[in-house]
């Protein structure tokens, strides 16, 4: 009996929803979007952007100037000539997929190493916003860091522990610890804070307010704190949390969730905006 509540792929996607990237259908002036994209975001992310990342575009050739048949001034690059890298790198893989999926096939995904990435990009005239993944938010924001074996071990936690929080109703919770780390996350280097997180590295405007403006609130990384903090997905973060490390993101994994989500059930959310005495405020 197939199960009801799973939502069936949309037509010419596969049974997990991927899709060909089919990259050799890209217009010019798609490839123009993803070098626009590209060159603005790289160098503004010098300096601000943590070492991992940075390493990892570079790694990657994410500017995509090197692949036959593309322009040599670069543009989308194609995942025929990424995945072999990253996949010596750290064993992950991007697949592309139309568009949002449903938990259950995106926390597979991760769990499997596979990244699930959207196959379109945004138009001209939406350089600045979009609510829907597209390549670059996926490509760019999220795969150079999985070249980070820290991290990319964090991406695979977080996917297994995603397939079991649905199984316990916690789903909720652990996408608050998606969006405070993987999306919006802040790291503590000894050269000042630096960005890790694909929301903010994908977006001009976020670079800067992240770091620079003195509104957001910078708390210390604290896992029940994050996920018992409630999230806006349609402007400029209030709040932002600072992890010491990435070897201290992958640790908070091993824990026992059983027991956190038991705490967490006894306890309210938390506003994004809010700051509670327990926090610790870090100094942009
Ligand atoms: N699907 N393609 C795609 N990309 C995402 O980031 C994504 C998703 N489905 C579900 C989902 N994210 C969230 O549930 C997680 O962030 C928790
Ligand atoms: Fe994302």
């Amino acid at each position: 009996m197939a199960d009801i509540a799973a939502p069936t792929p949309p037509p010419g996607a596969a049974a997990d929803w991927t899709i060909d990237q089919g990259w050799d259908r890209y217009t010019p002036e798609e490839h123009q979007v993803w070098l626009t994209l590209y060159e603005r975001q790289a160098e503004l992310l010098r300096g601000r952007a943590c070492d991992a990342f940075l390493h990892g575009l570079d790694a990657l050739d994410l500017r995509g100037a090197s692949q036959e048949g593309g322009s040599p001034r670069g543009g989308i690059p194609d995942l025929r000539r990424v995945n072999p890298a990253l996949k010596a790198l750290t064993g992950w893989t991007v697949v592309c997929v139309p568009g949002l999926v449903p938990d259950a096939v995106f926390f597979d995904h991760l769990a499997n190493r596979r990244f699930p990435a959207g196959q379109f990009i945004r138009r001209s005239d939406q350089l600045d916003y979009l609510q829907e993944p597209d390549i670059f938010h996926d490509l760019f924001g999220h795969v150079p860091m999985l070249t980070d074996p820290v991290f990319a071990d964090y991406m695979c936690a977080y996917g297994r522990g995603g397939l079991r929080a649905q199984g316990l109703g916690q789903l909720h919770h652990l996408a608050r610890l998606y969006w405070y780390t993987v999306e919006f996350g802040l790291l503590a280097t000894p050269d000042g804070l630096r960005i890790y997180g694909a929301g903010i590295v994908s977006s001009r405007a976020e670079t800067l307010y992240s770091l620079e403006d003195p509104r957001p609130h910078r708390i210390a990384f604290d896992l029940e704190r994050v996920m018992r903090t409630l999230y806006k997905i349609d402007d400029l973060q209030p709040a932002y949390f600072v992890a010491p490390s990435l070897q201290a993101l992958l640790d908070t994994t091993l824990q026992d969730f059983g027991g956190l989500y038991d705490r967490l059930r006894a306890e309210s959310d938390i506003d994004p905006g809010a700051v509670t005495p327990a926090d610790a405020l870090v100094a942009a």
